[in-house]
């Protein structure tokens, strides 16, 4: 088989560039455009792909080498399959990206065609105003404007960077080309952005306003040109990539504990995005403090072993491994899809939520007697009227009285959503796992409606043909275990729902009602919330209404 050396690409003008990070090891498989290694100069990272497939011979450099354009990187035993393809070409054009223009790297007026120059046309803006344009990017492909790191009235400096850009290989950041105040800005987040789109509008400091001809420098962008398809991507508040004007904050060895200061090339910081990980938690062990993609790893690995998290023995600690099969037969079953996202919501909830539960009992004996007369038109329009659309008719109309139960905390915690309607969620126990179909405007439907719909979400939960847009939308939840038994339960609040009541099996019981004891119909309620939203008295004046509702159901039609 071939073996190939992989050299330093074309790096669009830069010389002498350092070797942050060996991408693979040796023996590793390789395929054709993954990363090799991550050059980094003072002002970009970049990863050098590799232009085939194959396994990784040797590594010919090492963490912390200078490299120039040319030297050799790794030798890769190209597989059988790829090398008739390859070649010759893998030695000469190491670069995924076959690019014939020249690097603009030239001082900032040297070349008429730079794109630097067509960042900004100085005929169409006042001396004082400029526009900032995105420099050549390097492709004629949109890129996503994934960070915009200024606002309106920001005072800026030359180079200080506007926002950042991604494309599906690489992030770039576009600094200004002026110093001054930012008067507009021309693009959102998420926004496709290509060369010579405009970014935003600025007011020229004096001396930079007196001198149009000076090309806004984008040379984070030209030197990230020639690497546009091999970086990866680069989550916004990760950026370190520094502004040309201020070179040295890029080679500043700092410990990656700020989102300012994290030191980490495009690989890695795509790995802690993929794996969830906040790399201003990370430590690099790298050169100059740089976290290597083995640090990501090693926190994910600390983490999962230590939940925990510090050493104050704040946070979870994990539950031991045990080996059941010790102590006698056993048989490990995957867990259905649903039964895994129920786990997940419902752990998230119970962690998320301070949880209250308030317990009351309410008399349906009436409500009972009541329902049973509906049996037989029941039996007519085939449906089946049981207790729950009573309680779900009774949650509306507590919801309409204490408005507090239908609000969700929004998610930075600052304020709350207060909804005008009223969805009531109904727990499904079916053999895949719990389901919540909505029942959309309970405070609008009748009995029979919502007994209608009881009925069929219950089926479709069970026949597995429950919709999405079925399962969404809801204010409250009713978890109701009556059919099946138990005189009490503490429901988990279905985040971001304030409140959810649990219903166990109503008994006869004996009730003094002042001048005797009379067997009455008895429902135990059980109202769970979440004291983020709820106080005590909130919840005490929903359970009571609830409570006079169901045991009165005259109530109901008021
Ligand atoms: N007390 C006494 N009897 C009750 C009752 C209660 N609180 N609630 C219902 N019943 C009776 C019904 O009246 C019916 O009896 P009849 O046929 O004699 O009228 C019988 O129990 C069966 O009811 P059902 O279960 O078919 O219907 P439902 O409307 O009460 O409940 C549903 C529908 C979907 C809520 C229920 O089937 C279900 O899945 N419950 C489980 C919810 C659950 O798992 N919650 C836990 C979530 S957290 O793990």
């Amino acid at each position: 088989m071939a073996k190939e050396v992989i050299k330093v690409p074309d790096l669009g003008g830069i010389e002498a560039v350092t070797v942050i990070e060996l991408c693979s090891q040796v023996g590793d498989s390789i395929d054709v455009e993954e990363s090799i290694v991550v050059l980094e100069s003072d002002k970009a990272t970049m990863d050098v792909p590799s232009p085939v497939q194959g396994t990784i011979v040797s590594y010919l450099v090492a963490d912390g080498d200078t490299v120039n354009v040319g030297d050799p990187l790794a030798e890769v035993e190209v597989s059988a399959d790829a090398a008739t393809e390859s070649e010759s070409e893998v030695e000469s054009q190491p670069v995924s990206e076959p690019e014939s223009t020249p690097p603009e790297t030239e001082p900032p007026q040297a070349s008429p065609e730079s794109a630097k120059e067509s960042a900004r046309d100085p005929a169409t803006e006042s001396k004082a105003e400029q526009t900032i344009l995105v420099p050549d990017i390097g492709s004629e492909d949109k890129v996503d404007v994934i960070e915009i790191a200024v606002a309106v009235g920001d005072q800026v400096e030359e180079g200080d960077t506007l926002l950042t850009l991604e494309s599906d290989k690489a992030a770039m950041e576009i600094p200004s080309s002026h110093a001054g105040k930012i008067l507009e800005i021309l693009v959102s987040e998420g926004d496709k952005l290509g060369t010579g789109d405009k970014v935003a509008v600025i007011e020229a400091a004096a001396e930079v306003a007196e001198a149009p001809e000076q090309a806004p420098a984008a040379p984070a962008a030209a030197e990230t040109q020639k690497t546009t398809q091999a970086e990866a991507k680069k989550p916004a508040q990760e950026s370190s990539q520094p502004a040309p004007a201020k070179p040295s904050s890029a080679s500043v060895a700092t410990p990656a504990n700020s989102s300012d200061t994290i030191y980490a090339g495009p690989a890695v910081r795509l790995l802690a995005r993929e794996l969830g990980v906040d790399l201003t938690n990370v430590n690099g062990t790298g050169p100059k403090g740089r976290i290597q993609k083995d640090d990501v790893n090693e926190y994910v690995k600390a983490a999962l072993q230590n939940p925990a998290g510090s050493a104050s023995g704040a946070g979870i600690p994990a539950v031991p491994a045990v080996d059941f099969s010790q102590f006698g037969s056993t048989e490990t079953v995957k867990l259905s899809k649903i039964q895994k996202l129920t786990a997940d919501n419902m752990q998230r909830n119970w962690l998320n939520v301070p949880h209250v539960t308030h317990f009351d009992d309410a008399d349906i004996t009436d409500l009972e007697s009541f329902r049973k007369q509906l049996k037989a038109e029941g039996e007519q329009r085939g449906i089946k009227v049981t207790p729950v659309a009573f309680l779900i008719k009774a949650i509306a109309s507590s919801l309409q009285a204490y408005p507090e139960f239908n609000r969700s905390l929004s998610a930075d915690g600052e304020s709350y959503i207060q909804k005008h309607y009223v969805n009531v969620g109904m727990a499904v126990d079916t053999p895949r796992g719990l389901l919540v179909p909505v029942i959309k405007d309970a405070d609008k439907k009748g009995i029979w409606e919502i007994s209608a719909d009881v009925m069929n979400f219950a089926a479709s939960a069970r026949d597995g043909k429950l919709k999405p847009a079925d399962m969404q939308g809801g204010c409250f939840t009713i978890s109701s275990l009556g059919a099946i038994g138990g005189n009490g339960f503490t429901p988990i609040v279905n985040s971001p729902e304030a409140g959810i009541l649990g219903v166990s099996k109503s008994q006869m019981k004996p009730v003094w009602n002042g001048t005797e004891f009379v067997p009455r119909l008895m429902l135990p309620l059980a109202l769970s919330y979440d004291h983020r939203l709820i106080n005590g008295g909130d919840a005490g004046r929903f359970m009571t209404h609830l409570v006079k509702v169901l045991s009165n159901i005259a109530y109901l039609s008021l």
